[in-house]
């Protein structure tokens, strides 16, 4: 997918005050310094599009960007970083959960993890919970420059092993790199697969020829 377009359309701390449901929207979701907002950056190709920051837990809104005016890329709130139990940690904004219930057009969600790490609980409770709600979400492994393809390797299958052990089944598992680019090509494909289909322009060919049917 070439990436024309990508705008800023809104950042909401409330689910109630959401704009109306309009394109296909797909979920980022991932403790605080994950990875998250240098992800978007590097999908849409541009450089200050979601905030990078390396404060933890400053994106407290819902944002929404939108991309080539075909689908809404949805940038929530990160979690992990407040002292406090593993269950509140999962419920960890109640506006974010209405929004992964409720909202009509969200397709799929992606949950992020570190590459470098071993599978964490917290990432974990995350994933059981997006499953609950019935949400679709893929796995996204960040920040594989920063280690080896042997650790990366080893951390995946640890994270399907663990994803088994707790009975859940992400769609798909990426890898990615914001500072390479790796995975990009992968993640963009996989959504345009899941969009609607562009409507076509009206003109040469585009009509069925029924002639051998006479
Ligand atoms: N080397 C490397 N650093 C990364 C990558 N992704 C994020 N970072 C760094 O990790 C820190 C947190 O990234 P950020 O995107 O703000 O995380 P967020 O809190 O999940 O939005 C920043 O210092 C980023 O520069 C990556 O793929 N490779
Ligand atoms: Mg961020």
């Amino acid at each position: 997918m070439k990436i024309d377009t990508a705008e800023f359309r809104f950042g909401c701390p409330h689910y109630d005050g959401l704009p109306a449901a309009s394109l296909p929207e797909f979920a980022f979701v991932g403790r605080s310094n994950v990875g998250k907002s240098s992800l978007i950056n590097m999908l849409t190709g541009r450089k200050e599009l979601a905030h990078t920051s390396r404060k933890p837990g400053k994106t407290r809104c819902i944002n929404c960007f939108d991309i080539n005016h075909r689908w809404h890329l949805v940038d929530l709130p990160g979690y992990g970083y407040a002292k406090v139990s593993k269950m509140k940690q999962i419920d960890f904004n109640r506006d974010v959960s209405t929004y992964l219930t409720e909202r009509s057009t969200l397709e799929q969600g992606f949950l992020l993890a570190d590459s470098q790490l071993e599978p964490l609980d917290q990432d974990l409770y995350f994933a059981q919970w997006l499953q609950e709600c019935d949400l679709p979400y893929s796995l996204i492994l960040t920040k594989t420059d920063r280690t080896t393809n042997a650790t990366v390797y080893n951390h995946k299958v640890k994270f399907e092993a663990a994803l088994a052990e707790w009975k859940l089944k992400p769609t798909e598992i990426f890898h990615c790199s914001a500072k390479s680019g790796k995975g990009r090509n992968e993640i963009l494909q996989w959504i345009d697969g899941r969009l609607p289909r562009k409507s076509k322009k009206k003109g040469k060919g585009s009509t069925i020829n029924l002639n051998w049917m006479k």
